[in-house]
């Protein structure tokens, strides 16, 4: 997989190098490219913003280096990548959004500041618009981060073990339940003693009761019988190309 980030802020992006998404980089499941918008502005000050049409608090950005910048990186045709714009009016970012976005082959991420991108951009080239949730960040820059890494560690050949995966939280549908290492005891306190007792059927309903137990204390929205289950199939009219619905 191939990933363009356009940002007015490439520092953000350091830590692309490190942990696992650094070892996908490494191991050539994954590219990243980092890019300075300002690059693509003509004048002498480097501009990127302006005062919004219709008055209003903030700055809007300018349209014309983010064209510059998606016409140069992103091809069309048959190869046309995804042009992910984040932004707290986007969908809301979730486990099968990112199984989605790990099968594309190219990505493209639309760093915003301020106010948001002037709506001219997103109207021809986003494919996706995304949400972290329901607060708001100064930019898109930590979201992306955020997202590559959900994705990076879906990419097949990634994490050693891909039990790993199918058990995360999110994958089952469920939160995971607590987990534990040596010692015995710790701080005055044992590790649950089912865990060693040696006994796979018994460790595995208590993991299950636990899973449970903490979904319906924090996320009963969860286990809402409503809700369509993660590892089912996608639904008519709620898959990845109704996204932007
Ligand atoms: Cl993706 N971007 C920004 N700027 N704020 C957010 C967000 C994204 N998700 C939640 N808040």
């Amino acid at each position: 997989m191939k990933i363009d980030i356009i940002t007015i802020f490439p520092d953000y992006f350091a830590p692309l190098r490190l942990a696992l998404v650094g070892k996908a980089i490494e191991r050539g499941l994954l590219s990243t490219h980092v890019h300075d918008l300002r690059g693509w502005t003509q004048d002498v000050h480097r501009t990127v913003d302006d005062a919004p049409y219709g008055g209003g608090a903030g700055m809007v950005m300018r349209p014309e280096p983010w064209w510059a910048a998606l016409t140069q990186l992103a091809p069309g045709g048959a190869s046309a990548p995804r042009v992910v714009i984040p932004t707290p009016s986007g969908r809301r970012f979730d486990h099968p959004y990112a199984v989605d976005l790990a099968g594309a082959e190219h990505l493209i991420f639309c760093c915003g500041r301020y106010e948001g991108i002037d709506q001219r951009v997103i109207d021809r080239w986003a494919t996706d618009e995304i949400s972290l949730g329901d607060y708001v960040l100064s930019g898109g820059e930590v979201a992306v981060l955020a997202i590559v890494e959900a994705v990076a560690r879906l990419l097949p050949g990634m994490v050693g073990n891909a039990a790993s995966i199918a058990d995360d939280s999110f994958a089952t549908g469920r939160l995971e339940g607590p987990v534990y290492t040596r010692p015995d005891t710790f701080a005055g306190a044992d590790v649950p003693a089912v865990l060693r007792s040696g006994d796979h059927a018994a460790i595995a309903a208590w993991r299950t009761e636990q899973s449970l137990a903490r979904t319906r204390a924090r996320r009963p929205d969860l286990l809402d019988p409503a809700r369509p289950d993660p590892a089912g199939p996608d639904p008519a009219g709620s898959g990845p190309d109704s996204r932007q619905a």
